[in-house]
Parts: structure tokens; sequence; C-alpha cells
């Protein structure tokens, strides 16, 4: 071998193992041709049987159980709760800058599943006269981006989500049960299906993209689609509960 051979090939190792170029910056434009992405997301047989939440405090307010909202089904098996967004989209329409909410209400976040973009706040509010701790943290790693106490029925604070793409696990750390997620993009492509499983995307630029579900047990399941200027083309999902 000889030595240009070897500087080669050296050039070559430091550049796979080079650290990553930054993700591209997505780009807002005017969508004036989308299409859109809509579909249903099912269950295949029946739900699991999930035994109900026994509630360890509060129980004169919460009740001793409150029902397990780990599999949503509803009409011909679809299933709610699923996110569902295209993956690596780098161009299309406006990202949303309303706060998203999430509500401590009878002992329970509402919603389970929402998406947010990178940059966009949370409203945490509580419907309960009793103590609330709302606690995000990164699904990844564990760390944890705040804890915050609601102390009384009608507090609402906006604050911030994690300054990345990635899930966010939200805990009560005074009711253990309750869990909530939001799964953060670095576009404005998804959306959660609905208590039949329906959801829908829009706007989308023509092209083909790929197309993840995520469930909160049963992990993603990945699709394609092609959009047409003014068409909607559809992607369905099916889970397997394991
Ligand atoms: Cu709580």
């Amino acid at each position: 071998m000889t030595k240009p051979c070897l500087l080669a090939s050296a050039a070559a190792f430091a550049a796979a193992f080079a650290a990553p170029l930054p993700a591209a910056t997505y780009q807002s434009e005017a969508v004036a041709n989308g299409g859109k992405i809509s579909g249903v997301v099912k269950l295949a047989g029946t739900a699991p049987s999930v035994p109900p939440i026994k509630t360890t405090k509060n129980q004169d307010y919460c009740g001793a159980t409150l029902a397990n909202p780990l599999y949503v089904v509803g009409k011909g098996g679809g299933l709610a709760n699923v996110e569902v967004f295209i993956k690596d989209i780098s161009r299309g329409k406006a990202k949303p800058t309303e706060p998203i909410t999430l509500v401590n209400e009878h002992c329970m976040f509402h919603p389970r599943v929402q998406g947010a973009c990178v940059g966009q706040q949370v409203k945490i509010s509580s419907a309960d006269p009793i103590l609330h701790n709302t606690h995000p943290q990164i699904a990844d790693t564990n760390a944890t981006l705040y804890n915050l106490a609601l102390p009384f029925k009608g507090f609402s604070v906006v604050k911030p989500l994690a300054t990345q793409a990635g899930v966010l696990r939200i805990k009560c750390d005074v009711h253990e049960w309750m869990r909530a997620w939001i799964l953060e993009f670095d576009h404005p492509y998804f959306a959660t299906t609905d208590a039949d499983g329906k959801f829908e995307i829009g706007d989308v630029p023509p092209g083909t993209y790929t197309v993840v579900a995520w469930h909160e047990v049963m992990g993603e399941k990945t699709g394609n689609a092609t959009v047409s200027p003014g068409k909607a083309a559809a992607s369905d999902f099916q889970f397997t509960p394991k």
C-alpha cells in the first residue's frame, strides 16, 4: 500500500466519523398547489384488556379508579391518540405559533397525545381543585424540563417546550398515573388521530413522503404517501398489539 493511499483512507475515515451536519433548517413558504395526506389508524383485533388505573391519592375527588387510556378504540377499530407525521420535510406551510394546551382535568392530562413545533409554547392549566405538578421530561434521556406546581382550579401558565425535536413525556409528581405525550417536530406536518382513528395533514407540497405513525405503547409504523396537487393521498396504518 502506498503512502498517498494510506492518506486517502485516513481522510475517508475522518470524514465518515466527522460530526454530523446540523439538520437542514425548515423553510416556510406559500404552498399554492398542496394536497393532503389523510387516513385511518387501526388496531388489529381486539384491544388488549388493560385494568383501570387505581388511584392512590385524592380519591375523594379522583375516585378509586380511572379508565386507562392506553388503547382508545373507536368506530371500525380506529385508534385514537396516535401521532402521525411526515418524516424529513424541509419546506412548506408556516409553523403554528399559538401555544398548545395541556389541561389537568379530573386527575388526568388532556390531551393524552399531541404534536407541536419546536419553538411553540404550552399553556398548562388546571380544572381541578387539588394540587397537580406538571413535570415534562425528554423521553430519550429522562432530562427534566421543569417541575410546575398547579395549586388551584383555574391556575394556568404558559411555558416553553424542549428546544429540540423529539418526544416529551409529561408526568404529574403528585399523581403517578397521570401521563401525556408531546411530540415535537422541526416542521408543521403532523396530526393526532381522533376518536375514530382518523387524521389529516393539510397543505402538503406535492411529492413522495415517508409517513410515520407513533403510539405510546406500540411504537412506530412507517408508510409512504405520494401527494398530488389538490388531491388527498391515503395513508392508513395498522397496529398489532404486542
Ligand atoms: Cu396530578
